[in-house]
């Protein structure tokens, strides 16, 4: 069985994606991030980054103690491993999905991320900022659509590459980005997000999360965190 430490949010969503994907076992530890559970000494000792998901293995490859891995980027990769699936074991098909699994972490989320923040939940807005990640998503949205432009599948095969990217796709239109100015993009969003298994991973985080908003008093907890707020 594997312990998923999740709230309903673009990273959230990848790791219900593979685990409805592969067919796994799995139970779902709600951490509600609004209410500051990322900060509970428990949640820590496995997510020491106080972010969401987290995963806790009990029936690890070779057995032994339970493994715990944190960052959406290497849960992704822990159980495609562990699987054998969505991660292809050739070398170049291999290289096709990492690379992009790793843009996907270390480009698209972020930048999108930024681009919620100051679009969104920024009390102040400013226009610098919104122009900035507006663009920058816009520009990652224009190196998808190219990159899908003859294949199916950002790595080729369906892959852990799509179910890292598609939630963060999910939030175009709050992100200023309009799909129909990247049609493969919007083709290939078309298609994950009529996979049925895509739907059973959203309808959980409808079930857990039945008011999905950001209120005054958790963009306290959300935002403007230090070093102190690990600390308390
Ligand atoms: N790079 C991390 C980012 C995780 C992340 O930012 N999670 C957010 C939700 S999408 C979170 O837990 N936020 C809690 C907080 O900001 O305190 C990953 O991909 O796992």
């Amino acid at each position: 069985m594997i312990d998923l430490h999740y709230w309903t949010t673009p990273n959230g969503h990848k790791i219900t994606i593979f685990l409805e994907e592969a067919g796994l076992p799995y139970k779902i530890v709600p951490v509600d991030i609004r209410a500051g559970d990322q900060f509970l000494p428990a949640f820590l000792k496995i997510s020491p980054n106080n972010r969401i998901p987290a995963i806790v293995d009990h029936q690890p490859a070779g057995g032994g103690a339970p493994v715990s891995v944190f960052e959406s980027g290497a849960i992704l990769s822990y159980l495609a491993e562990k699987t054998g699936k969505f991660l292809p074991l050739d070398l170049r098909k291999r290289v096709e999905v990492t690379q992009w699994l790793f843009w996907q972490m270390g480009g698209l989320g972020p930048m999108a991320g930024q681009n919620h923040h100051f679009v969104q939940y920024a009390p102040e807005k400013i226009p610098y900022a919104i122009d900035r990640y507006v663009n920058e998503t816009n520009r990652l949205y224009g190196v998808l659509n190219r990159r899908l432009a003859d294949r199916a599948f950002i790595g080729g095969e369906y892959s852990i590459a799509d179910m890292a990217v598609y939630p963060w796709v999910v939030p175009h239109e709050r992100q200023r980005q309009k799909l129909e100015d990247f049609p493969h993009l919007k083709r290939w969003f078309e298609s994950i997000r009529d996979r049925a298994t895509v739907k059973r991973a959203y309808a959980k985080a409808d079930e857990i999360n039945i008011k999905p908003t950001v209120d005054n008093q958790s963009s306290k907890v959300l935002f403007g965190q230090t070093n102190a707020s690990l600390s308390r």
